[in-house]
Parts: C-alpha cells; sequence; structure tokens
C-alpha cells in the first residue's frame, strides 16, 4: 500500500512586518504607502513548514490580525493538516462571531499556509496538486497609478506597461472629465495595444457612477472596478444595466456565499476574488467554480504568489493582478515573463522568506 505522509500541526508562527511600498498607492477609498504584512507559518510535526503572508491594509489591523492567529494555535496543535477539515472546526468556532473581518484575515491565512504544506510534503507546486499545471498566467500591471493627476499618470503608466500587456488606473478624480483626462493621458502613455483596467474603489453613489461610466464609455476601459460601495449589489446592478463598460467586482466578497449572493443579485460581469477576504485555497477553488457556473470570467486580487495557482486551476481565468507588494520579504518574488506570471516549479506556492529583510521590516 502506498502510503502518503500525514502531517500534523506542530506551531504557528506569525510575524508583522511593514514593508515600504516602491509606489504608494492613493486611491479614492485610501492611501496606502507601506505595505503591513502578517508573515504565517505553519510548522509541523514532520519538519514541512508551510508559508503564506496576509496584507492587513492599515498597521492597525496588523497586530489584531496576528493575535487571532496566535490565540488559534493551541486550538490547531495536534491537528492533521486537512484544509476542509480546519475550515469546518474554524467556521464552526466562529460561528456566533461571524468569520468576515480580522477573523476572516487569520483563517484565510492559516488555510493558505495549510495548503502550502501540502503541496510541499507531495513535492509538487500548488497547482499540481490541485490538479493543474503551473503555466504562465497573463498579469496585469496594478502597482501604482493611484489619484495623481494626468502628468504624473502619464509619466508612470509608461513605466509601469513596460513588460506587461495591460495595467490599471484608478479613477474617482473631482467629476467626470478629470477622470476622462486621466483615461487619456494614461492611454496617450501606453498606445493602443496596452489593456487598461480602472478602479473607483467604491467612491460613487449610484447615480454619479451611472453618469460617469457613461462619459467613459468610448475609453477602451476593460472594466470598471467597485464603483460604488462594495456591499451594495443592488446598486452594483443598476450601474451594470446602463453601463457599456464592464463591472468588476470581488475583492471585497468575504467567502464564497457573499460571491453568491453578489451574482444572484447582478452586480457584476467579472469577478475578481482576493485570495485573503475570499477565504484562502478553500474559499477561492469554491468561488472559482461558482463563477464558471455563472460564466464570469476571473481574475484575481492582489497576492500575486498564491492567485497565479489558483487561476491556474480556475475555468474562466482572465488576468492575474501584479503588486509587487512583498517582494522585499520574498526570497524569490514572482517573476513576470512576456507579461505572464511564470508560476514557480517548486514544492508549494513558492513562497519564503528573505529573513534579512524580515528582520528589517519587523514590526516594533
Ligand atoms: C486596491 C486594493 C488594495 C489596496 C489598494 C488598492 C485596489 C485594487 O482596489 O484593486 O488593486
Ligand atoms: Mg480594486
Amino acid at each position: 500500500m502506498i502510503s502518503h505522509p500525514r502531517l500534523k500541526i506542530r506551531d504557528l508562527r506569525v510575524r508583522p512586518v511593514n514593508v515600504p511600498m516602491r509606489l504608494p498607492l492613493q486611491t479614492s477609498g485610501g492611501t496606502v504607502s507601506i505595505a503591513p504584512l502578517a508573515l504565517v507559518d505553519l510548522l509541523t510535526e514532520e519538519g514541512i513548514t508551510g508559508s503564506t503572508y496576509l496584507f492587513c491594509y492599515t498597521p492597525l489591523a496588523l497586530r489584531p490580525v496576528v493575535q487571532v492567529i496566535e490565540n488559534l494555535t493551541p486550538f490547531l496543535t495536534g491537528n492533521p493538516v486537512v484544509p476542509f477539515e480546519i475550515d469546518r472546526k474554524l467556521q464552526r468556532q466562529f460561528r456566533l462571531l461571524g468569520a468576515k473581518g480580522i477573523v476572516g484575515m487569520a483563517l484565510a491565512g492559516i488555510d493558505m499556509a495549510a495548503w502550502d504544506a501540502l503541496a510541499k510534503a507531495a513535492g509538487m507546486p500548488l497547482a499540481s496538486l490541485l490538479g493543474g499545471a503551473p503555466r504562465g498566467i497573463p498579469a496585469y500591471n496594478s502597482n501604482g497609478l493611484g489619484i495623481i493627476g494626468p502628468e504624473r499618470a502619464y509619466e508612470e503608466a509608461e513605466k509601469l506597461a513596460d513588460g506587461f500587456s495591460a495595467i490599471k488606473v484608478r479613477l474617482g478624480y473631482a467629476d467626470a472629465m478629470a477622470d476622462v483626462e486621466v483615461v487619456r493621458a494614461v492611454r496617450r502613455a501606453i498606445g493602443e495595444d496596452v489593456r487598461l483596467m480602472s478602479d473607483y474603489n467604491q467612491s460613487l453613489s449610484v447615480a454619479e457612477a451611472i453618469a460617469r461610466i457613461q462619459v467613459l464609455a468610448g475609453e477602451g476601459l476593460d472594466w470598471v472596478e467597485e464603483p460604488t460601495l462594495a456591499d451594495d449589489f443592488a446598486g452594483h446592478a443598476q450601474i451594470r444595466a446602463r453601463s457599456k463598460i464592464p463591472i468588476q467586482m470581488g475583492e471585497n466578497w468575504w467567502g464564497p456565499h457573499e460571491m453568491a449572493r453578489c451574482v444572484a443579485a447582478g452586480g457584476s460581469d467579472l469577478a475578481m476574488p482576493d485570495a485573503m477576504k475570499i477565504g484562502g485555497v478553500t474559499g477561492w477553488l469554491r468561488a472559482a467554480a461558482l463563477a464558471e457556473s455563472a460564466g464570469l470570467p476571473v481574475s484575481s486580487h492582489l497576492f500575486p504568489e498564491v492567485s497565479a495557482h489558483l487561476l491556474a486551476v480556475s475555468p474562466t481565468c482572465q488576468w492575474l493582478e501584479y503588486v509587487d507588494w512583498a517582494n522585499p520579504v520574498l526570497k524569490e518574488p514572482l517573476r513576470i515573463e512576456k507579461g505572464q506570471a511564470v508560476i514557480p516549479d517548486v514544492p508549494g506556492t513558492g513562497i519564503a522568506w528573505n529573513e534579512k529583510a524580515v528582520k528589517r521590516y519587523l514590526s516594533a
């Protein structure tokens, strides 16, 4: 009989780091200039360690995320590394509180680290463990291009399009014409052959969104992301009904159930789950199935290292969102070649820490 290694959780180690960003990002929903990351390591009795990071958006949330994972450690040590069982156990544990927000982030960190450990134990890239194989995933460059005005947007866009076939511009300027001006500046910088996505980061009312998207209709945008509040599925459905540009939602879906409700409401033409908010690898697999049954192309939000593996096994795979925010603390940052993310052909996700950098950015 062939036996496979049954991993058991020995310990969870979580380290908070504040990593400076090369290009600070001012969105119409707030500014991010350092990446507050919780680095999660799931240690097993067999000596294999699964690793991932969580992007905490603001340093204010970094310690609480670390704390929740640390609090869960005694609850999980000795448990087998079986992500679906861990998910069941933790969902049950947090039934009354709810598993969104900081709790959801902690659970996703444990899930992603567990899957990484499983793939390492199997000696396979995560994409292969999930039934796929490493392949190139089309990536758009999402670094920078915040709310910086047409002149700076032109300069940034020129650099960002280098080596990519698509980039994303943040919108939500004072009025529709200011948005158009920036889109045109970016288009001049990147030419006709580079695709352009856009993102309002929830900044408009439904009425304002309908009006602005009408003005933007002829500007060659591939999608408009979150024109209004992310939990307003009905509002997004109204906007979508009047929009000639595809509406993109997903980065704020807390778990596949929320995605299902958004899809049922007709809120989005496309789907871009966030590997953390959707519930880690386990949550993503369910989201990818939902997207396929609804016929929605799937792109990723942040977390390019793990998302590349996940998109490789998503039937309606569209774009990987490339950000380089974790690069300084990674031993081998994700590579982009000819506009495609290269899934590393190594066991696990390929996430390993540059310990010297981790020490440098460790939050006091
Ligand atoms: C975004 C997400 C997280 C932080 C800043 C900006 C943006 C995106 O909504 O989709 O990249
Ligand atoms: Mg967005």
